[in-house]
């Protein structure tokens, strides 16, 4: 797993790295040479399942930003989600609406360091691993975490997002 530790943190991953550190949260932020901005590319840079990847997916429904916390395994099904949740039909939000919601952009989006918090859903598919990677604010950065962590760092509702 090639870090560089020499490299000063980006502004957008510094405010996640404060977030987490407010949280209590003991796993560090960690910057890599290799791309991190898909699920596929983060599990090869890890050397991890790209089903331990959390992938920080911004939608709008009823007219608001939420944010669904989805394994890298498989694919969320908006429908069935939105039943679930008993919200109004998810759709994918733009990159101009992933950035106002988050801070972030499309690559790099974590869970944590938005200017507000979002209303949010944890996958179940998330808790069969004990150790998950997500996105630290830029396409290059990570930080471990696990279901139970990502629930209480977002309030999140730990609900199935998959087909
Ligand atoms: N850094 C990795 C996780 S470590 C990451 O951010 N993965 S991701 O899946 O959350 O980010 C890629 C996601 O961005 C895609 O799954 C997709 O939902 C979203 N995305 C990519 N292109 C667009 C686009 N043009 N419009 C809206 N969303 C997009």
């Amino acid at each position: 797993m090639p870090s560089d530790q020499t490299m000063p943190l980006p502004a957008r991953t510094m405010e996640v790295a404060r977030a987490l550190a407010a949280a209590g949260v003991p796993g560090q932020v960690q910057q890599l040479s290799e791309s991190t901005r898909t699920a596929a590319e983060a599990a090869a840079a890890l050397g991890c399942d790209a089903g331990a990847i959390a992938n920080s997916l911004i939608f709008i429904s009823d007219g608001e930003p939420v944010l669904v916390l989805a394994s890298g395994r498989h694919k969320v099904d908006t429908a069935a989600l939105a039943a679930r949740w008993g919200r109004g039909k998810l759709r994918r939000a733009t990159p101009e609406q992933v950035r106002q919601a988050t801070g972030q952009a499309i690559g790099g989006v974590s869970p944590v360091g938005h200017p507000h918090k979002l209303p949010a859903v944890v996958d179940t598919a998330l808790t069969a691993y004990p150790r998950l990677w997500a996105a630290a604010g830029t396409p290059h950065t990570v930080f471990p975490t696990t279901a139970q962590e990502l629930l209480r760092l977002t309030g999140g509702l730990l609900l199935s997002v998959g087909l």
